[in-house]
């Protein structure tokens, strides 16, 4: 496996960084999950952008242009002859000293994995997830803005935890007033008396890249679409519920805390999303040969 390091494409060995910079000591930098389908990347820009607005709300500075980090991204599916793939992509403040000053840094630290893509069982996709809501509420914007995609997912990783301890693929998290915010990986939507309803940014959740994708889709469809304030209670009572993101990208979910969604089976505005968002990762997006 060759990994993109700082300009260069090295062997997964020797992609080593220090144990000073302060993405490793701090959590203090910025990623993005990326999905390459048959050798095009979905949505590449899309990330790119995002990369850059969560580096400029932190004041980190990435080191290359848009338009290289494009190529960066390019050149490692390319080097790992890899046509389906899970891109991670990296930024850290750098190596600096044992101090939290950012100043210190003098240069960040760039790094691109190329990795095989790790699904949820298909059968998942058929008969849908039973999920649960945890204790550990999402991070208040007022303190860690969950739009920007930091290398702080501690808060995820306990919400990710609780969900393990209690036999669940994913935890929904609520936000510190108890509406729901997002899962620890995704964003999460329902169905209700036709429309389709999201937690809206405000509330605490990234904007994902597949939400985003899921809210034009619907619009096409004619599907009215609200980003608002959610409950547990509007969740139980909905008539469907599905979560979005880059690995998973549409899945059903049929249980929420015990209680049954809709018909216990994946909806059909569900099904109609799933089919329309697979059809699209299809011809929508970057080659990676050109
Ligand atoms: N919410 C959070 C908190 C995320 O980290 C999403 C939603 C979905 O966003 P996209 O842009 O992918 O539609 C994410 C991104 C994992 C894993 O291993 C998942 C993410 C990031 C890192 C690891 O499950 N998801």
């Amino acid at each position: 496996m060759k990994i993109y390091l700082n300009g260069e494409l090295v062997e997964k060995e020797e992609a080593k960084i220090s144990i000073f910079d302060h993405g490793l000591l701090y959590g203090d930098g910025v990623f993005e999950g990326i999905r390459s389908y048959n050798g095009i990347i979905f949505k590449l820009r899309e990330h790119i952008n995002r990369l850059f607005e969560s580096a400029h709300t932190i004041m980190l500075k990435i080191p290359l242009t848009k338009e290289d980090l494009i190529e960066a991204v390019k050149q490692t599916l390319r080097a790992n002859q890899l046509k389906e793939a899970y891109i991670r992509l990296v930024v850290t403040r750098g190596e600096g000293d044992l101090g939290l000053d950012p100043r210190k840094c003098k240069k960040a630290t760039v790094f691109i994995i190329a990795d095989k893509i790790v699904l949820y069982p298909e059968e998942l996709y058929e008969t849908g997830l039973a999920i649960i809501t945890v204790p550990t509420r999402r991070n208040v914007p007022e303190a860690l803005n969950p739009q920007i995609k930091s290398l702080n997912y501690l808060n995820n990783i306990l919400a990710k935890i609780e969900a393990i301890n209690a036999n669940s693929e994913e935890a929904i998290m609520l936000n510190a007033q108890g509406y729901v915010a997002e899962c620890t990986g995704d964003n999460i939507f329902i169905v209700a008396k036709g429309k389709l309803l999201t937690p809206a940014p405000y509330v605490g959740t990234l904007k994902g890249i597949t939400r985003d994708t899921v809210i034009a889709l619907a619009q096409k469809d004619q599907i009215v679409v609200h980003e608002t304030i959610l409950t547990r209670h509007d969740l139980f009572n909905a008539d469907e519920l599905f979560l979005t993101g880059t690995a998973a990208e549409i899945i059903p979910v049929v249980k929420v805390d015990g209680r049954v969604i809709g018909t216990g089976k994946p909806g059909p505005v569900t099904l109609r999303l799933m089919k329309e968002f697979r059809e699209l990762t299809t011809i929508d997006g970057e080659k990676i040969l050109n």
